[in-house]
């Protein structure tokens, strides 16, 4: 077998599909590009004067680091250019952008949006970070982009991914048709199939939450919370709590060893923290295709129609029977309350 390059990946997908005039290959091309530039100023970050705060903010009012800066930058420019692309909406910038007008590239079918450096916070610390990126096709045959074009679930996305930048950084991406994941070889700078038909174990025994907001918890989750600690042999339980803050490299560890990852509503964040549209539906996708589930503990994440660029869901995801535990749960004590 050897080794298969991400390129090869791809085009031997692309045999099987004649139909399509390979420009979602190009697309997946300049996702990849941009993340070995991304890869590159990530691994020398603790040497380059890149490290450290920008000073400015972004739209979610958070410190912007100049990591995020650089990586926004590339997946913008890497997109742009590729000409497949009709639209692109990035967490750093308050407005999607409408390429429809631009004459300077081609103007594709592709709608993009995507979360350039996820848990930025944990760069100084040297901690994995990640790319989350989700594609929609438009709706609208050409010409302007519609409300239609807008008005599309997660379960409506052609493909969805993510690079973890980690000990090896790795793309881990679906487009409906199963789960691949592909490590990178500095030495020949590729993308290599590492981990094909990535499915995440039904159960595990691993739960990603910060305990910190437990006061602010409904009372569903503070019971799921400690039903992970009470002692059963059968069900292998307690638990171990792993929280690494940052969303991707506590989503892999589960994709790879079964586990949940909740961020549950809180006072500080009455929707959840994470958004719908560049974090939770591509991740929601992936999860859904490697056989695991996603939901906001009341609906699946991808049957939510989107309101607005920024929006925030709760988010529960992980193996397919931890999650639905914490949905008994809620089910439960809901009707409780
Ligand atoms: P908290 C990082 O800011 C992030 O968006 C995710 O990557 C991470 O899982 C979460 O927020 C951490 O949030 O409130 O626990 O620090």
């Amino acid at each position: 077998m050897g080794i298969q390059t991400l390129e090869q990946f791809i085009s031997k997908q692309q045999s099987k599909f004649p139909t399509a005039k390979g420009e979602f290959t190009h697309l997946l091309q300049a996702i990849s590009l941009a993340a070995k530039m991304v890869n590159r100023e990530v691994n020398k970050a603790g040497l380059a004067d890149i490290l450290g705060k920008q000073g400015k903010q972004n739209v979610q009012g958070e410190e912007q680091q100049k990591l995020d800066v650089f990586a926004d930058q590339h997946f913008m420019d890497a997109l742009e250019k590729v000409g497949d692309c009709c639209y692109l909406a990035s967490e750093e910038h308050e407005e999607g952008i409408d390429l429809t007008h631009q004459t300077f590239y081609p103007v594709g079918k592709y709608m993009v949006y995507f979360d350039p450096l996820d848990g930025s916070s944990n760069i100084d610390a040297n901690v994995s970070i990640g790319t989350i990126f989700s594609i929609f096709k438009r709706v609208s045959p050409e010409g302007p982009l519609t409300m239609a074009d807008f008005e599309q679930t997660g379960r409506q996305q052609v493909a969805a991914g993510y690079i973890i930048y980690g000990s090896s950084t790795m793309l881990v991406y679906t487009t409906g048709k199963g789960v691949n994941g592909f490590t990178l070889d500095p030495s020949i700078g590729e993308f290599c199939l590492s981990h094909p038909n990535l499915l995440i174990p039904s159960t595990g025994r691993t739960y990603s939450v910060n305990e910190s907001n437990y006061n602010q918890f409904s009372t569903a989750i503070k019971q799921y919370l400690q039903y992970c600690k009470d002692m059963d042999k059968e069900t292998q339980r307690p638990y171990t709590s792993r929280y690494i803050g940052s969303l991707v490299a506590d989503f892999h560890r589960n994709m790879i060893q079964g586990g949940i990852y909740l961020y549950p509503d809180t006072m500080a964040y009455p929707n959840g923290k994470l958004r719908l549209m560049y974090e939770c539906n591509p991740l929601a996708f992936i999860a859904e295709q490697a056989g695991g589930r996603a939901s906001t503990g009341l609906m699946p994440i991808l049957d939510i129609m989107p309101e607005e660029l920024h929006q925030r869901v709760p988010l529960i995801i992980g193996s397919d029977k931890m999650v639905k535990m914490v949905e008994w749960f809620i089910h439960e004590y809901s009707t409780a309350e």
